[in-house]
């Protein structure tokens, strides 16, 4: 009796410590998994920030050259942007769905009027425009518009999304298409940024800020192909930004890469050779999904990307932005994006 007792005593005192140790996991648990999440927000919020700071610098030596007839915004007294928008979410979750139609995605973004916006409350810091080369892709600019609008929206960008559409069935080339999306854009609208985008890749973090830097800034550190590293040093394609001053330095693009690879390369060398220097942002920051395809017909490696990029320093000033040749076969105002067809030739041609 006496030892039953002491046993049961001792079960019972066993069990109370076990309930404890039990709520101490728990509580310590709950405690470091809110610390670590707000620690996390605030280094996003931080490095963002950082970021920022440069584009805003950079805005504010072009400001002194704008005058008060080129202010597009509804209003004169409206405020300028925050330098970091409050509606950022961080890494967001993306959205393929195979079945959405384009009716849906101008039914999520009412705010957008053939394929341009501007925030209704404030004065954007920067005009944007995004400049996708495409052909045949069609699956991919739907998904791409689905996700990248509301992106903008909430970085509470000016901005303007143009699809540079290669007619007919020679080889593909990525540059020209996006030389002349700068053009004719212009023509359009005084954009301060352009956005060279692959119709391919979604942005995964909406802190990947779509503005233009002091210094030519490439978007894509990493991919969900590789492991979300760079593919290699000095890597500049995908999705890069420059001013409308700085393409304009360069030349551009060269219009001479037919077919698939370096005309990115080519385009840093050019970067180089003023004595600009890329930058980009955080890796947590610059990630992206590629959609996953195969190889397009007409557009297949290009075996003379070497020979061209060894003469860049001695072409690049006829080769580009002032020696663009191309037919422009129609413009189309569209509700979530501009699309210009053209005529671009071939490598012969
Ligand atoms: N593009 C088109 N249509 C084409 C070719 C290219 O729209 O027929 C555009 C599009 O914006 C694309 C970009 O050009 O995102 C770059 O071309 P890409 O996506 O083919 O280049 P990437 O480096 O792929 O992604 C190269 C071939 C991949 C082979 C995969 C085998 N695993
Ligand atoms: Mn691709």
């Amino acid at each position: 009796m006496g030892l039953n007792n002491t046993l049961g005593f001792l079960v019972c005192r066993l069990r109370i410590l076990l309930l404890m140790i039990l709520i101490i996991i728990i509580v310590a648990w709950t405690t470091m998994y809110l610390f670590e999440s707000t620690r996390y927000t605030s280094r996003h919020k931080i490095k963002a920030g950082t970021f920022w700071r440069v584009a805003v610098h950079e805005e504010k030596k072009e400001d002194k050259s704008k005058t008060a007839m080129e202010d597009t915004t509804k209003g004169l007294d409206v405020k300028t942007c925050p330098q970091l928008s409050t509606n950022l979410k961080g890494i967001l979750e993306l959205s393929f769905n195979p079945s959405l139609t384009i009716e849906e995605v101008q039914s999520k973004n009412p705010l957008v009027e053939n394929g341009v916006y501007q925030p209704e409350s404030c004065r954007a810091q920067q005009r944007v425009a995004i400049l996708i080369p495409h052909r045949n892709r069609e699956k991919h600019l739907l998904y791409l518009l689905d996700n990248l609008h509301p992106f903008l929206q909430r970085q509470q960008l000016e901005y303007g999304i143009y699809v540079i559409h290669q007619a007919g069935n020679m080889k593909f080339n990525r540059a020209k298409l996006l030389n002349i999306g700068y053009l004719e854009a212009l023509k359009e609208k005084k954009w301060d940024c352009f956005i060279f985008h692959d119709v391919d890749l979604v942005p995964e973090n909406d802190f990947n800020l779509y503005l233009c830097d002091s210094e030519p800034k490439h978007l894509v550190v990493g991919r969900n192909a590789t492991g979300y590293r760079l593919r290699y040093k000095g890597y500049f394609g995908g999705v890069s930004a420059m001013t409308r001053d700085q393409f304009a330095k360069v030349n551009g693009y060269s219009n001479n890469y037919w077919g698939w690879g370096g005309e990115d390369d080519d385009l840093r060398q050019r970067v180089v050779l003023q004595n600009m220097k890329v930058v980009r942002p955080f890796q947590d920051i610059g990630r992206y999904t590629m959609i996953f395809h195969k190889r397009d017909n007409g557009n297949e490696v290009n075996h003379k990307r070497m020979q061209l990029l060894d003469k860049v320093s001695k072409v690049w000033m006829a080769d580009g932005l002032n020696s663009c040749s191309y037919k422009l076969l129609s413009t189309e105002h569209n509700p979530l994006y501009i699309n210009f067809t053209v005529d671009i030739g071939g490598p012969d041609a």
